[in-house]
C-alpha cells in the first residue's frame, strides 16, 4: 500500500499531464501570493481591482483553451484546474475570469468573423479590455427563451432595445456580448456592443451579500445603434448562448471544489489548534465526521470533473454531463461548506476566517449558470424524455 495523502486522496495528480500540472502550479502560486492578500479588502469595499485581469492575462490564464490570438491553447482539464485555483481564493475572482474566457472570448472565437476575432480576442487575452455577457433579464432568468431584448435591422446595421440584469463585470466592461431576439425572424442572436455607445448604460448592483470582489450590474439599451459588424454571424437560436454556458458551467464545477478545499483546509487547521474540554476539536468524532463528509465530496467531485474534462477534450461530451457536475459540485460545495463552517464556532462570523465568505459565494454559484433545480430538470428530461419546465 501507499500512504494516504489527505490533500489528494484519490491521487488526482497521477491523472494529469506535465503541462496541466505546470499550469495548475503557476495558477496556484499566483492566486495564493497575489490574490489571497487582496481578497479581504476587495470583499469589504466591493471595489473592482483593475489589475487582476491583466495579471491573469500575463500568465496565460484568460481564454486558455483558445488556439491562437495570444491564447495558451491548453486542454479543458487545464482550464478546470485554473478555475479551481482561482476559486480556492474567491468565487468572485473566478467569476471575473470565467466570464472573460468562456462567455466573451469563447463566443467571439466560436461565432465571430476573422475581423471580430482579431479586433477583440488578443486584447481580452491580455486583460487590457474587460468583457461581459448579457443573457439574463429582469423578467427572464431560468427561461431566457422568453427574452424581451430585441434587435431590429435598420439601414446600415441594427438597433437594440431592452435590459439585462445581474451581469458580471458589466459596470467595468469595455465589450458586451448581448443576446437579443431578432425582430426579422424571431431568432436569438449575439451582438458585440462597446462601452460608450449612445443609449448603452451599465450601472452597478451594489451591496451584494456574496461575490463582493466581482462587480455585477444591469445593462440598459435604449435604441443602441450598431453596424452590421456587431452581429456574431454564426449565432442563431438559444443553442449559441448555451454553448458558451457549457464552457463556463464546466469551469464552475471545478472552481467550487477549490472553494470547498479551502474551507476544509482552514477548518481542519482550526480544529487541530482550538481546544475545548481539554482536547483539540479535531479529536471529537462529530467534528471528524463533518470533515470526512466534505473531504469525500471533493475527491468524488474532482474525479467527475476530470472525466467530463477528458471527454470534452476528446470531443465526446454531452451537455447533460456538464449539468450533472455543475449541479452536483455546486450543491455539495454549498452544503458541505455550510456544515464545516460550524467548526469555527463564533469565529465563523468573522470574515478573517474566510469560510463564511466562501459559503456566501457558494450560494451564488449554486444559482447562476442555471440553478441547481434547473440542472435537475435538464437531467430529468434526459432520463425520462419528458421536459418538466413548463410547456
Ligand atoms: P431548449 O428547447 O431545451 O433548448 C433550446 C435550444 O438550445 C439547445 N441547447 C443546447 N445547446 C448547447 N448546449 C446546451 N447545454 C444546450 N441546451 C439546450 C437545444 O438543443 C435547442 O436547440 P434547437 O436547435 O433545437 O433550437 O430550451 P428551453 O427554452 O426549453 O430551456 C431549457 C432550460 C431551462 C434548460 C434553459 O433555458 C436553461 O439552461 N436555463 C438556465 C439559464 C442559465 O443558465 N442562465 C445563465 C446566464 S449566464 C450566467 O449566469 C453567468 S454567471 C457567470 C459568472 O459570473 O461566473
Ligand atoms: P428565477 O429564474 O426567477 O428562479 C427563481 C427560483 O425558481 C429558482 O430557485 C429556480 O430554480 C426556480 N425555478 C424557475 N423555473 C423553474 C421551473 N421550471 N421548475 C422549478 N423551479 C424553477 N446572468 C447573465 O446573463 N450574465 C452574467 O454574467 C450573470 N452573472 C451573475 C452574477 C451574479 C452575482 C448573480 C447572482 C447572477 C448572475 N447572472 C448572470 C444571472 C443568473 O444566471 C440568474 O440569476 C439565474 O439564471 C437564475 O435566474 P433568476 O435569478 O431570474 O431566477
Amino acid at each position: 500500500f501507499v500512504k494516504f495523502n489527505w490533500e489528494d486522496p484519490l491521487n488526482l495528480e497521477s491523472q494529469l499531464t506535465d503541462e496541466e500540472i505546470a499550469i495548475r502550479d503557476t495558477a496556484r502560486e499566483y492566486c495564493q501570493e497575489n490574490l489571497m492578500p487582496r481578497v479581504l479588502k476587495g470583499w469589504r469595499t466591493e471595489e473592482f481591482d483593475h489589475n487582476i485581469l491583466p495579471e491573469m492575462g500575463k500568465l496565460g490564464l484568460l481564454g486558455p483553451t483558445i488556439q491562437g490570438y495570444g491564447c495558451a491553447g491548453v486542454s479543458n482539464v487545464a482550464y478546470g484546474l485554473v478555475a479551481r485555483e482561482i476559486e480556492r481564493v474567491d468565487s468572485g475572482y473566478r467569476s471575473m475570469a470565467s466570464v472573460q474566457s468562456s462567455l466573451v472570448m469563447h463566443p467571439i472565437n466560436e461565432f465571430g468573423t476573422d475581423a471580430q476575432k482579431e479586433k477583440y480576442i488578443p486584447r481580452l487575452a491580455t486583460g487590457e479590455i474587460v468583457g461581459a455577457f448579457g443573457l439574463t433579464e429582469p423578467n427572464h432568468g431560468s427561461d431566457p427563451a422568453g427574452m424581451e431584448t430585441t434587435a431590429e435591422e435598420v439601414d446600415g446595421g441594427f438597433v437594440l432595445n431592452g435590459s439585462k440584469t445581474w451581469i458580471s463585470n458589466a459596470p467595468v466592461a469595455d465589450v458586451f456580448i448581448i443576446w437579443a431576439n431578432c425582430k426579422w425572424d424571431n431568432h436569438i442572436r449575439g451582438f458585440i456592443l462597446e462601452k460608450g455607445m449612445k443609449g448603452l448604460t451599465a450601472p452597478p448592483i451594489k451591496n451584494k451579500v456574496a461575490l463582493r470582489v466581482s462587480l455585477t450590474g444591469s445593462i440598459f439599451m435604449d435604441s443602441v445603434r450598431v453596424g452590421h459588424d456587431a452581429l456574431l454571424p454564426k449565432t442563431k437560436g438559444l443553442g449559441s448562448p448555451f454553448s458558451c454556458l457549457n464552457s463556463a458551467r464546466f469551469g464552475i464545477a471545478w472552481g467550487v471544489m477549490g472553494a470547498l478545499e479551502d474551507c476544509i483546509a482552514r477548518t481542519r487547521e482550526y480544529a487541530l489548534e482550538r481546544h475545548q474540554f481539554k482536547r483539540p476539536l479535531a479529536s471529537f468524532q462529530l467534528v471528524q465526521k463533518k470533515l470526512v463528509d466534505a473531504h469525500t465530496e471533493v475527491a468524488l467531485g474532482l474525479q467527475a470533473a476530470l472525466q467530463v474534462g477528458r471527454l470534452k477534450d476528446a470531443g465526446k461530451l454531452a451537455p447533460e454531463m456538464i449539468s450533472m457536475i455543475k449541479r452536483n459540485n455546486c450543491g455539495k460545495a454549498l452544503a458541505q461548506s455550510r456544515i464545516i463552517l460550524d467548526i469555527l464556532g463564533g469565529n465563523a462570523s468573522s470574515d478573517e476566517y474566510h469560510v463564511g465568505r466562501h459559503v456566501a459565494n457558494l450560494q451564488v454559484t449554486n444559482t447562476y449558470e442555471g440553478t441547481n433545480d434547473i440542472h435537475a430538470l435538464i437531467l430529468g428530461k434526459a432520463i425520462t424524455g419528458i421536459p418538466a419546465f413548463a410547456n
